[in-house]
């Protein structure tokens, strides 16, 4: 981009006096912050105006990312690193006496998401622009994102996330794009004279779609991307009363917090028909202006949907076809499945979709017409070859519900899963039926996520220390990390390895000072499990693994110091999963206040877990908790943003974690627990006797029993809830069975630690592997093998 810092304060002093009538030292953090984003929104402006053109003048394939969740996370810091300026426009605030990490700090973190599925949507817009990719995001725009967690008395509390309450500099209203979504009132269908239907609406209800576009800028690609927001409004110019008025806008008022667990309110289901139906609508719209025969559409656009929430953009894109284009059922269908395509992030059963047929009939008339016709024609289609039975198990409509995860099959060319295992499950248990039906639309694309938040940004030391060592080429292509393997036996290195680290955890125990009054130890091994509070992810375990060492200690056994650092939101409506959230935090008061043992053992568990918090906790991690009952974490992507900083994984041999293993090597990292296969086998012989187990060891007896005999304060009903779940409800995720493999996993980290150049070694030899988990190569793949768009930029996978 060719800017001086010269250059860049003059723009930022003309920006201050632009928006605020006043000089930057007059203004505050937040103005500055806000000054400051709208110049570097103004460089990258021509950029973003050139990648459309392009797009156009070259008739570039675009793909469409339809997503109800997206987590970008805060843009200033990202978008100077992508565009290649980050330390002149640094180098310009010393200059004008400004801390850039004040500033950083200013920008409200979106937070549109609940965990992995939202953070994942980000990651890939990041790495298409960044792969030279045509791709776009599509969601809603909340008026209030995840709640903010607050713990009081150590019980979770929410607190709403008004992240409007200051303009959001990255966005552009786009009024002129805006479009009309319809709902419920009765739909008759009137023959054409070419014999297609036209649909006529009476009594629908009408509410404004206005988009909001935020740019994805490209790591050093000069290629700019759009994520597109939809806002709910009342039509103009037509009368509304103020309750039309709270009812149009409740639509996309706030993100519903579960993630994974569908309750079927019909608020979320007006939430995804809005943004599936503007997106659709406003892409039909845009290729018509540009190409003439919309039987071409698959060939110039793909939409990818994003798990279940936006599968009604089968239904909606049909709708269009038949009802405004005047296409035959077949035309349009054979466009539908070519034009869509689908990914499962969960083999959660409650967590997969399913609409009460009276409600979406209700709700989406003409849709739903669609949706029965689609059932028809799939029972017709498959009988014959395959019988009732798989028929009556895969079709859409079933039991007086839409099952939306068949939908979506039916309905797109290609579904996959989110890692090996996870899709290898899918094609046995949740979508066999398919698998049978389509094998051919089956395909696996691992997880990403991308180097440049997790390593650039978030941990400098260690990116600076890679420059050093291998010049700066991995930050184009991560797979260059594994020259580092050459420098496992240079003391200088792992010793430089071990210090980036060591300055990390500095700077995570001073947050943890400021946000928990509590000091920790940066030279202890900081033990970290980052993720949403869930049963299957058994954070408990973490917790008995914890309270074992707590009992050791005071019994006079020695053990290398740990911090437990803990972050997790739990659904609010999820009872259970607060409960182990109250648990974890009487549990870090009983150790962090006990002297016999607060200089060995402590617990730090932060609030308000999310994307920018977690840029402060990966950097400081030594150990990476990954510990889901196997066969029940689709990929995670904390394990590989953990790897990528240098923490030793302890995890089980779930989802993405077995191909974490397979590229950085069994002897760097230490597994533990029944697989995929013995849990489901258990499972299903139904010879799992959680309370024989606990019967049997005395260790583990004595972590249950400290639940409910009151030696730790404040738990009375959360630990009988708890541990009536273990022992009366024979303990869903196995935490029991695992445990005894759990606690010599962790004696095997102590041994380890115990050798600071062999654990660098091991470090290294995950920093090394971890080039392969980038985005970028993920969204290749989709592209070159899901939405068939090749991209620009050759990086060779
Ligand atoms: C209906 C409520 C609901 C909301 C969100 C159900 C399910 C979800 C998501 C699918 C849950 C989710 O975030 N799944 C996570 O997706 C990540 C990205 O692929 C994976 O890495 C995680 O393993 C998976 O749990």
């Amino acid at each position: 981009m060719g800017l001086t810092t010269a250059q860049f304060i003059k723009d930022y002093k003309a920006a201050a006096l632009h928006l605020f009538a006043d000089s930057l030292d007059n203004l505050s953090t937040l103005q500055q912050y806000q000054a400051l984003a709208f110049v570097v929104k103004g460089y990258y402006a021509k950029d973003w105006v050139q990648t459309k053109a392009n797009n156009e003048k070259h008739h570039r394939k675009q793909v469409y990312y339809f997503s109800i969740e997206f987590m970008p996370g805060r843009l200033l810091g990202s978008n100077l690193l992508n565009l290649g300026i980050k330390a002149t426009v640094e180098a310009g605030l010393e200059r004008l006496a400004l801390d850039p990490v004040t500033l950083y700090a200013a920008e409200g973190d979106p937070g549109l998401g609940n965990g992995g599925l939202g953070r994942l949507a980000s990651a890939f817009l990041d790495a298409m622009a960044s792969v030279g990719m045509a791709g776009h995001g599509n969601g809603i725009r909340y008026q209030y994102g995840l709640f903010q967690q607050r713990f009081v008395d150590g019980y979770q509390v929410e607190l709403p996330d008004d992240w409007l309450r200051d303009p959001y500099v990255w966005e552009t209203r786009k009024e002129n794009r805006a479009v009309i979504v319809k709902y419920g009132g009765q739909v008759e269908l009137r023959p054409r004279a070419n014999g297609s239907l036209q649909a006529i609406y009476h009594g629908a209800e009408d509410v404004l779609a206005v988009p909001y576009d935020t740019a994805m800028v490209g790591y050093r690609t000069g290629c700019v991307n759009t994520l597109r927001l939809w806002a709910a409004e009342p039509v103009p110019g037509r009368a509304h009363n103020l309750a039309e008025k709270a009812r149009v806008n409740a639509i996309t008022q706030i993100l519903y917090p579960d993630d994974s667990d569908n309750d079927g309110r019909e608020l979320r289901l007006r939430q995804e028909y809005f943004f599936v139906s503007a997106g659709v609508q406003s892409i039909v719209t845009h290729f018509k202006r540009t190409h003439a025969d919309l039987h071409l559409l698959p060939q110039f656009i793909a939409i990818h949907i994003n798990d279940t929430h936006p599968a009604m953009a089968v239904l909606e894109l049909m709708r269009i076809l038949l009802d405004e284009e005047e296409m035959t059922w077949e035309e349009a269908w054979r466009l539908t499945v070519a034009t869509m395509s689908y990914t499962n992030h969960t083999l959660m059963t409650e967590a997969l979709e399913t609409w009460p047929e009276s409600m979406f009939a209700g709700l989406l008339p003409r849709l739903y017409q669609i949706a029965q016709e689609i059932d028809h024609r799939f029972r017709a289609a498959h009988v014959q070859q395959y019988g009732e039975l798989l028929v009556d198990r895969s079709a859409p409509i079933a039991n007086g519900q839409l099952r939306m995860a068949y939908l979506a099959v039916i309905g797109s060319h290609a579904v996959n899963g989110v890692a090996k295992l996870h899709t290898e499950l899918l094609e046995q248990s949740v979508l066999h039926d398919f698998y049978t039906l389509y094998p051919a639309r089956f395909n696996n694309k691992t997880n990403g996520i991308t180097p440049r938040r997790w390593v650039q940004l978030a941990d400098p030391a260690l990116a600076t220390l890679i420059d050093a060592t291998l010049g700066p080429g991995w930050r184009r292509d991560p797979r260059a990390l594994q020259d580092l393997r050459a420098h496992a036996d240079d003391p200088a290195f792992l010793a430089a390895l071990n210090a980036a680290k060591l300055a990390n955890k500095g700077r995570l125990a001073a947050v943890i000072q400021q946000q928990l009054g509590l000091y920790v130890d940066p030279s202890a091994m900081f033990d970290v499990q980052i993720k949403r509070l869930h049963a299957y992810k058994r954070q408990l375990l973490h917790v008995f693994g914890l309270l074992d060492s707590y009992r050791a200690l005071k019994a006079g056994e020695d053990r290398p110091a740990r911090v437990h650092v803990f972050g997790a939101k739990a659904a609010p409506s999820y009872r259970y999963a607060k409960s182990v959230i109250k648990l974890i935090n009487a549990v870090a008061d009983l150790v962090n206040h006990d002297p016999a043992v607060n200089q060995k053992l402590q617990v730090a568990f932060l609030p308000n877990y999310g994307v920018s918090l977690a840029e402060a906790i990966i950097p400081a991690a030594d150990v990476s908790e990954q510990i889901s009952l196997a066969g029940t974490e689709a990929s995670g992507t904390s394990n590989m943003k953990l790897m990528a900083t240098g923490a030793i994984t302890l995890a089980t041999l779930d989802g993405a974690n077995i191909e974490i293993q397979a590229v950085a090597g069994a002897e760097n990292m230490v597994t533990f627990g029944l697989t995929a296969t013995e849990a489901t086998r258990m499972q299903s012989a139904h010879t799992y006797n959680a309370r024989a187990v606990y019967e049997a060891d005395p260790r583990l007896r004595a972590v249950v029993d400290m639940l409910t005999d009151g030696s730790i304060p404040g738990i009375a009903s959360e630990g009988r809830e708890i541990r009536t779940e273990l022992l009366d409800y024979n303990d869903t995720y196995f935490v029991l069975e695992d445990f005894a493999a759990y606690l010599a996993a962790n004696r095997k980290l102590d041994a380890l630690w115990a050798d600071p150049d062999r654990w660098a070694q091991a470090a290294l030899a995950n920093i090394a592997a971890s080039g392969q988990f980038s985005a970028d190569f993920t969204v290749q793949r989709y592209g070159r093998e899901v939405w068939h768009v090749l991209p620009e930029q050759p990086i060779g996978d």
